[in-house]
Parts: C-alpha cells; sequence; structure tokens
C-alpha cells in the first residue's frame, strides 16, 4: 500500500462524514504550523532559539524564545484561513481575536504551543497541545465564556511530539491516529492508526519529589506501586518522568502506563498543575478515544465544567484499570 498523508487521512474522514471541509483545514493549518515549530525546535542553539525570552507568560512564568516563537506561529497560521471565531493560548492572558479584515468560522482553537519548554535547553523532547471547539457565541465576537465548555464537547484533539522524531496524534472522534513527519517531502505519513493504551500496565509517572504533599489517596497508590511484587500488587513497577506532559502521555499512549499530576497541598491553591482548556482536556480526549480513562481524581476530566479560561486541574490518565484503581482510593478516602 502506497504512503497514506494526513491529507489524504482527512480527506477520507470528510467523505465519511466525520469532519466537515473547515475543520479538516483547521488542522491541516495546525499540521503546517506545526512543521514550522519542529524546524525552529530542531535548528537549537543553531538559530539562537534557546534560553529565556526575558518576558513572562499569564502563568507568570518566564517564557522562552521557542515559547514565543511557536505562539506566533501558531497565532499567524491560523487567522487567515476563515476557519476560527477565535483562539486561545497558554502564552496570552485574553482570548485571541480573528482581525477584522479576515472572515470568521465555526470553531475556536486552543494551543499549549510548546509544553514543557522548560526541557528545550537541555534537548529534551517537548509538544504543542491542541484542542477544538464549536464556538458557542453566535455572530458576535467570542468572550472568554465562549470557550468554558466541558472538556466533552470537544470535536477534535491532538498533539505534536517533538522528539527523535515528529509525531502529530490526533483524533476527531474516531480513534487516534499518528502521523510522522518525513522531512524531506514535508509530508506527515499515517504511520500509527488506532492508537490504543493498553489496559494494563507496569510504568507509572509522576513527579516523585512531591510524595510528602500529596493527598493519601496517591500517597496510598504510589506506595503500593513500589512495594512491587512484596506489595499487593504482586509485580514491580517502572518509574519515568520526563517532566514534558506530551512526552510522557505520548509514552502512555504508545505503551501503556498512568500519567499523574495530582492536587497536592503546594498546587492546592491553584486547583491543580497542569491547565484544563489547552492540556488535560485534549490529552483526555485522546486518551479516552484510545481506550484508557482519564481524570481528577474525584471527577471525570471531560465532565469538568471551566470557570476561567487558564485554569488548573489535577490530571490522572492512562490505563483505565488503573485510573480506575485510583478514583476508587480517592472515594475511600
Ligand atoms: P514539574 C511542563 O512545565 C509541564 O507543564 C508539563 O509538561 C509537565 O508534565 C509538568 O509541567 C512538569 O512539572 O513540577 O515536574 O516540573
Amino acid at each position: 500500500m502506497g504512503r497514506v498523508t494526513l491529507t489524504q487521512y482527512l480527506i477520507e474522514q470528510q467523505r465519511a462524514g466525520r469532519i466537515n471541509p473547515d475543520l479538516r483545514l483547521l488542522i491541516e493549518v495546525v499540521a503546517r504550523a506545526v512543521k514550522a515549530i519542529s524546524v525552529n525546535v530542531s535548528k537549537g542553539a543553531l538559530a539562537g532559539v534557546l534560553g529565556e525570552a526575558g518576558t513572562d507568560n499569564v502563568q507568570g512564568e518566564a517564557q522562552k524564545k521557542l515559547d514565543v516563537i511557536a505562539n506566533e506561529i501558531l497565532l499567524q497560521a491560523n487567522e487567515w484561513g476563515g476557519h476560527l471565531a477565535a483562539m486561545a493560548s497558554e502564552e496570552v492572558e485574553e482570548v485571541h481575536q480573528i482581525p477584522f479584515d479576515y472572515p470568521k468560522g465555526g470553531y475556536l482553537l486552543l494551543f499549549d504551543p510548546l509544553d514543557g519548554s522548560s526541557n528545550i535547553d537541555v534537548n529534551i523532547s517537548v509538544g504543542t497541545i491542541f484542542s477544538v471547539l464549536r464556538n458557542s457565541s453566535g455572530d458576535g465576537e467570542p468572550t472568554e465564556q465562549s470557550f468554558l465548555q466541558p472538556g466533552r464537547e470537544q470535536v477534535a484533539a491532538g498533539y505534536a511530539v517533538y522528539g527523535p522524531s515528529t509525531l502529530f496524534v490526533l483524533t476527531v472522534g474516531n480513534g487516534v491516529h499518528g502521523f510522522t513527519l518525513d522531512r524531506e517531502m514535508g509530508s506527515f505519513v499515517y504511520t500509527h492508526p488506532f492508537m490504543t493504551v493498553p489496559s494494563e500496565t507496569h510504568e507509572y509517572a509522576i513527579n516523585a519529589s512531591n510524595m510528602r504533599h500529596w493527598e493519601p489517596p496517591v500517597q496510598r497508590y504510589i506506595a503500593e506501586l513500589q512495594q512491587g511484587v512484596l506489595g499487593p500488587r504482586g509485580k514491580d513497577f517502572n518509574m519515568r518522568w520526563v517532566a514534558s506532559m506530551v512526552a510522557d502521555v505520548h509514552r502512555v499512549l504508545t505503551r501503556g502506563g498512568i500519567f499523574m499530576y495530582p492536587l497536592d497541598e503546594k498546587c492546592r491553591a491553584a486547583g491543580g498543575k497542569l491547565r484544563l482548556m489547552y492540556e488535560a482536556n485534549p490529552m483526555a480526549m485522546i486518551i479516552e478515544q484510545a481506550g484508557g480513562a482519564a481524570s481528577t481524581g474525584r471527577e471525570r476530566i471531560l465532565d469538568v465544567q471551566p470557570h476561567k479560561l487558564h485554569q488548573r486541574v489535577p490530571v490522572i490518565l492512562g490505563s483505565a484499570s488503573e485510573v480506575e484503581r485510583v478514583v476508587a482510593y480517592h472515594q475511600e478516602g
């Protein structure tokens, strides 16, 4: 069989009635922006794009030059196509309106342009995460309120992971599909059809330095994993923590596992560490579409009713049986 590209996959999804031409164009434009970000990320020190930008983002975090570059690439790529009503970015406080001289469409695009960017300067994989909602504000200019829809309303979600290869992973509600960037051809090749999260696993991902801050259910769950074959789980487990959500979640999607950034005493006041609208929600849609589960520990992530565009939320996602166990421990208190 000849190589199928992202474009061909999207045309087939459109023919099957799963997406419309505007959503197809939206995803193709995001994928094109991802290619441009990949080129910048892969240049590293050669292009003077490493290091701090000298500015802070809405989260109060020091921006890397590549954070700013990736954000600009995504905003500029998506402004003119006529498929969007507005955009929201981790790097920008306010809703980004479509310039008045461009036509508007029916979708809202949210993204974390370069997640895990603290890893950039040490050459560790980073990624882009995006989420697509239908515009709920009619003909008026979209406001923050227009974006505040539960994750179950997403019509598409995906990420790019800039690792040894650049992968574009996407769901439009018909399973999860991966595409590998062919740098010579400049196209995304359909390499990972119907990705699924293995239900059983022996790997967990959590920042163990926060152990003393965790709530009892998480303390119990992790302690049992660490007791290994001598403990109630009856088998040994391995731990991984890249500190780049896209890299950690991609590993979970590819070979199973559980990824956890739970509520702890350090991040309790903020509601969690990871952002709901453009990190937790898109990853939760991907993981559920791949047969896994995604919870805050107390609630399905995709059912969380947002109250603020940049709000944070606890994240426990991956192999369904593991997530269900953690949720059960929260219910037991
Ligand atoms: P910590 C990166 O800054 C990020 O938002 C996620 O990509 C990652 O999973 C998490 O924070 C890492 O947090 O506390 O381990 O540095």
